[in-house]
């Protein structure tokens, strides 16, 4: 048996949590089309008979910390590089930026493998191009291997396990067979309100929220979850709930049918929407709504 921890890092955006969810072949991590979503250090587990595999998501590194939350984000990145086995240093194909640098340049004294992994490359029209640009990130340090791939088609993975396994060490597992996220059923429903807010909501509002759980209650085959959806400012929870409550109700209707199906369970789901001033820089307001610094 092998087993081993393996980072997932990159710039936001590139589809680092697109590539844990297509891993694992189940939604762990939250995924939208704007930059910052994931947050948190987020493990999914992948158990094969060759062994297991732990991977941890994290958020995009960036740059311009204006807020002490984007600081938490960064650490909380940044020190996903420390004692693990392997690292995946995602890029997205045709888009090498200054911020994809900047994630290479914090790569440097890393000692255990690196592999890059080039994503998005389904959107690559002319396959030609690809060959020159793999060389040339190829180029950029001394990587344990280069594998292109599309995280939401799903190309490409099974070679890109077989490269873990060939360099992960033998060992025990690390969790039990059925433990597949590391998070727990309040932190997961927090999360799934968050996206279909972000994915729901434009500008700088998806910044400008956080989601906390108040009450997560099992009785048989029926939860009730109640949760707050916190803003900073009062015009942003009117944007929230919308013209007669439409917009919180769209919301909460999404957020129980992805919670209905990920559980296998009856959600019933109630959402309040409070405003919380300035708490993205107030690292008070940060502990309490679970952003942890290191
Ligand atoms: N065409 C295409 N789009 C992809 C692929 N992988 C991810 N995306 C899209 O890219 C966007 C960002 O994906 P995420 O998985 O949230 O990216 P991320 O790196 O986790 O982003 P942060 O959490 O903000 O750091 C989403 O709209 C995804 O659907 C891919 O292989 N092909
Ligand atoms: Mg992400």
């Amino acid at each position: 048996m092998q087993s081993g921890i393996v980072t997932i890092i990159g710039r936001p955006n590139v589809g680092k949590s697109s590539l844990l969810n297509a891993l694992i072949g189940r939604k762990v991590s939250i995924v939208s089309h704007k930059p910052q979503t994931t947050r948190h250090r987020i493990q999914g587990v992948l158990h094969e008979e060759r062994g297991q595999i732990v991977f941890v998501d994290t958020p995009g590194l960036h740059r311009g910390e204006k807020k002490a939350l984007n600081k938490l984000m960064n650490q909380a990145a940044a020190g996903a590089i420390h004692d693990v086995d392997l690292v995946l240093f995602v890029v997205e194909a045709g888009s090498f930026r200054d911020e994809d640098q900047a994630v290479l340049d914090r790569l440097k004294d890393v000692t255990v493998p690196v592999g890059l992994l080039v994503n998005k490359v389904d959107r690559v029209e002319n396959k030609e191009d690809l060959f020159p640009q793999l060389e040339k990130l190829g180029a950029l340090r001394d990587f344990a291997f280069v594998v292109p791939i599309s995280a939401t088609r799903g190309s490409n993975l099974k070679p890109l396990v077989k490269e873990l396994f060939d360099r992960l060490p033998e060992g025990p597992p690390l969790y039990p067979e059925d433990m597949i996220v590391g998070y727990d059923n309040a932190f997961e429903a927090s999360e799934i309100v968050r996206e279909k807010l972000v994915r729901t909501l434009h500008q700088e509002l998806p910044y400008a929220l956080t989601v906390s759980i108040d009450r997560y209650q099992i009785e048989g085959k029926l939860r009730r979850i109640a949760a707050t959806i916190w803003v900073e400012r009062d015009g942003q929870k009117k944007i929230v709930i919308g013209e007669e409550g439409t917009t919180l109700k769209r919301v909460g209707t999404a957020a129980r049918k992805e919670l209905e199906y990920l559980t296998g369970d009856k959600v019933f789901l109630q959402l309040w929407c409070k405003v919380k001033e300035n708490w993205s820089d107030d690292p008070k307001a940060l502990r309490q709504f679970g952003y942890e610094s290191e």
